[in-house]
């Protein structure tokens, strides 16, 4: 071989291997998927006719006059959702009772029969627009159960439950990011139960609106975490087995929910839904029980710290705006938030990996970039892979905050995190289990200027996205 050649063969070995990118393991999220984890904390809006009549299951047989905000104001919700950190809102559009909260064709127990603006309100539309004007998505929840329908328990109404579907995701409100199935499924006015048409409820959602994300207690889009306390599993796998399973009494334990399952066949990512009070819709007597900042930030480790997106009720009051209150608490939270993720002490590390993948570019220095396409991938063999912080010098935390690059399926079954001991070795500080999308652990608050992250089990090599140390002081 002459020289030529041979430059050109080391041209081209050294190309390959440097746009060379781990394979994914196993499940992985489709897009719509992946943008909605990335939303990460989302507002949930209890809505409607239980507003005014203090039910948290409305009997279906309420006046439509019942239904009637004296100065909604969806703006209202819309901006305090972005201020707080929110990226989108889900309306309850229908709950139980079956009142609708925009003039839907298939029904004639709606806005539309109300006082409310003259008949001609339709509060998806206002609040669609209030979305669009901060930058916000918008979801529904569209009740199946519905408790005032007459044709409920018969074939026809999933029919019309279908064309209710159709009548919100066609487009007249622009992008719905995701679409809430409850899997209740109580009995209808004339005392039957319907049985649930779930393929043509999904149909009539997806060919409309191919990038929905679906909830429902087994997905398809995501699934809900099995409590309403807004606490995923300790284990929280974004894989489930949900072949043989359906929503409501069909559904897997809620253990099964909380953690997913390691091998699971699909991707369902865990949502944690929580109310920020003790009930879902909003009371008067309850405006002293709203949720402290301690309890809201358990919440948050709990649920986005442990790889599920966290859903967080907040509901407005008989005007239609989200009480004082509430508003307050939602403030301190993002203060909170804010100080102690606003100030990564890992910037400035030096990262050392036991091994990376390809040459040069998956190397570790991408844990402490912001771009989410940069990850650091460990060798193809190293699945019980490791880095090494070194910090520019000793710092105070008791945070840590890990993510996979989800893209490439979860992976990680296992990890310990250590820092360095007086023998010259290392000693174990904290423990965890899997990783996803985001998980964060707590640990009593330590300093030194170097801490190691040994992945202990993994299905395969490790390709982790980010990793941040952070400091959160203990409140008086
Ligand atoms: C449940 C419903 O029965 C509650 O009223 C509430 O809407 C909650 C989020 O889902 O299944």
């Amino acid at each position: 071989m002459n020289k030529r050649a041979i430059y050109l063969l080391l041209a081209a070995v050294i190309a390959a291997s440097c746009c060379q990118s781990p394979q994914p393991y196993g499940p992985v999220p489709t897009e719509a998927q992946l943008e909605w984890q990335k939303m990460e904390m989302n507002l949930f809006v209890h809505f409607g006719p239980n507003t005014f009549s203090g039910l948290e299951w409305g009997l279906g047989s309420e006046p439509e006059s019942l239904f009637n905000p004296s100065a909604l104001d969806c703006r209202q919700w819309a901006a305090i959702a972005k201020a707080a950190g929110f990226k989108g809102i889900i309306l309850t559009a229908k709950h139980h009772d079956g009142f609708c909260l925009w003039p839907n064709p298939e029904s004639e127990h709606t806005v539309r029969e109300s006082a409310w603006r003259g008949g001609q309100g339709d509060v998806i539309r206002e609040l669609s627009e209030a979305c669009r004007e901060y930058g916000l998505k918008m979801g529904v929840y569209i009740s199946p159960w519905d408790r005032n329908d007459p044709a409920y328990g018969t074939p026809y109404y999933n029919e019309k439950y279908a064309n209710t579907l159709r009548s919100v995701h066609d487009g007249r409100y622009g992008e719905i990011f995701e679409q809430w199935f409850d899997g209740a499924c109580g009995e209808g006015p004339n005392g039957k139960r319907q049985e649930y048409d779930w393929p043509l409820f999904h149909r009539s959602v997806l060919d409309l609106n191919p990038g929905a994300v679906l909830f429902s207690d087994v997905g398809p889009g995501c699934r809900w975490v099995g409590n309403e306390s807004g606490m995923a599993g300790e284990t929280c796998w974004s894989t489930l087995d949900a072949d043989g399973f359906s929503p409501g009494a069909g559904a897997p334990p809620s253990g099964s929910l909380m953690e997913g399952n390691e091998d699971g066949r699909y991707w369902i990512p865990a949502e944690a839904d929580v109310s920020i009070r003790p009930g879902w819709f909003w009371k008067e007597s309850e405006n002293e029980h709203v949720k402290s900042v301690d309890e809201l930030m358990d919440i948050y480790f709990n649920s986005a710290g442990r790889n599920a997106l966290l859903l967080l009720n907040v509901p407005p009051d008989t005007t239609g705006r989200i009480h004082p209150v509430d508003s307050l608490r939602l403030m301190e939270f993002k203060e909170r938030l804010d100080g102690v993720f606003g100030n990564n002490l890992a910037a400035g590390a030096k990262v050392r990996t036991s091994s990376s993948y390809g040459i040069g570019r998956h190397h570790g220095r991408n844990l402490l970039e912001k771009r989410y396409d940069r990850y650091w991938a460990a060798a193809r063999k190293d699945t019980c892979a490791s880095f090494v912080l070194e910090l520019p010098q000793q710092r105070r935390f008791n945070l840590i905050q890990l993510r996979e690059y989800i893209p490439l399926g979860q992976r990680v079954r296992s990890f310990v995190v250590e820092i360095p001991n007086d023998e010259g070795g290392w000693q174990s500080i904290a423990k965890g289990t899997t990783i996803g999308y985001k998980r964060i652990l707590r640990f009593p608050e330590i300093a030194t200027d170097r801490i190691r992250v040994r992945i202990t089990s993994s299905k395969a090599a490790p390709v982790l996205e980010s990793a941040g140390l952070y400091l959160i002081s203990p409140t008086k």
